[in-house]
């Protein structure tokens, strides 16, 4: 059953990505970039994760043939009813007004296409709800305007990820807007859980090649998951309206091998053989913040975590009370981190 599906899915996803392209004239659709947009990509971004690949295989291979196809029939009604039933080709017009059989059938066609599509809909909504045993929990914390980034499993405390100020996007070669100063780090084929919560206003968490996007609500946790299949880097956005910055709170996913993972909590736990480096990684940070602050976010956030204050760097020790409430505000120690 499920190869048959997953057949059928690469032959439709197959035959509606020829169809599009075809119609489109476009070639673009196979060379997609992984994890960000494609300038001219009409195609949803590829996906890198198991509910990723069945909401596309939804979008593609039920919702649009099933639109394109009322879409059609609706037209060719329209158009039947100009030419036919127009005052010239048709003078004297019906005068009956009720016809029981067409009623009937355009009461029930439309259900019965409203609960095939609840088939598939449904079976992906319990996908997303039935998050299998995490290997790892990573708490995702929305701030106006930046995320924080807390492994409690780990003892990784939280670290902020601010926009990665133009000039060193272009210098580093990583898309501006969408690139940070510090991402999210996960190991690959390894089922991660993400608690998403909001500090002040309401965010969300959302990264297109997972197929994930949750609501960052204050006062609430929320729950996703997902198991990103290979390494790379995969960007995403804030999804929720929260303020000026709104669209310079990028998201930034690093997907690393094991080995790579454990080294880098390692480092950022202090407890790693070559803690220092904390101090180093953060201090690369601390500068990359304070040559440019974020737009109209005075380089607050960052300070008043502590976490790339290159003086609060190593050794690690649990943070005083920092999140929530005091992020907000300035911080009197933000000149000193300069
Ligand atoms: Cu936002």
């Amino acid at each position: 059953m499920k190869s048959r599906f997953q057949g059928m899915r690469a032959l439709t996803a197959g035959a509606v990505a020829g169809a599009m392209s075809a119609f489109w004239g476009a070639t673009a659709l196979a060379n997609d970039l992984m994890g960000q947009p494609t300038p001219g990509a009409i195609d949803l971004q590829p996906g890198v994760t198991p509910l990723r690949h069945d909401a596309i295989f939804f979008h593609n291979a039920i919702l649009l043939p099933i639109i394109t196809a009322i879409t059609l029939f609706v037209l060719g009604l329209l158009v039947w009813v100009i030419v036919k039933y127009n005052k010239r080709a048709n003078p004297v017009p019906a005068r009956w007004s009720h016809n029981t059989a067409i009623e009937v059938t355009w009461t029930l066609v439309p259900v019965l296409i409203l609960v095939f599509i609840a088939i598939f809909s449904f079976k992906l909504l319990f996908a997303y709800h039935d998050m299998p045993k995490p290997d790892l929990t990573v708490k995702a914390t929305g701030y106006q305007w930046y995320w924080g980034y807390e492994y409690p499993d780990q003892e990784v405390s939280e670290f902020v990820s601010n926009m990665l100020p133009e000039d060193q996007a272009r210098a580093n070669n990583v898309p501006f807007r969408l690139a940070t100063t510090e991402p999210m780090v996960v190991p690959v084929n390894k089922t991660v859980r993400v608690l998403v919560t909001g500090a002040d206003v309401i965010h969300a968490f959302a990264v297109p090649s997972f197929g994930v996007i949750v609501d960052a609500i204050p006062g609430r946790v929320n729950e996703t998951w997902f198991k990103a299949e290979r390494v790379g880097t995969y960007y995403g956005n804030c999804r929720e309206l929260c303020g000026v910055d709104h669209a310079f709170m990028p998201i930034e996913v690093r997907v690393v091998s094991q080995a790579e993972f454990d080294a880098w909590v390692a480092r950022k736990s202090g407890k790693g053989p070559d803690a220092t480096k904390t101090a180093l990684d953060n201090a690369g940070d601390a500068g990359a913040m304070n040559t440019e602050p974020a737009p109209a976010a005075p380089a607050a956030g960052p300070a008043a975590t502590g976490t790339i204050n290159p003086a609060a760097a190593a050794p690690r020790t649990p943070q005083p009370a920092a999140p929530a409430t005091t992020n907000a505000q300035p911080a009197p120690t933000a000149p000193a981190a300069k």
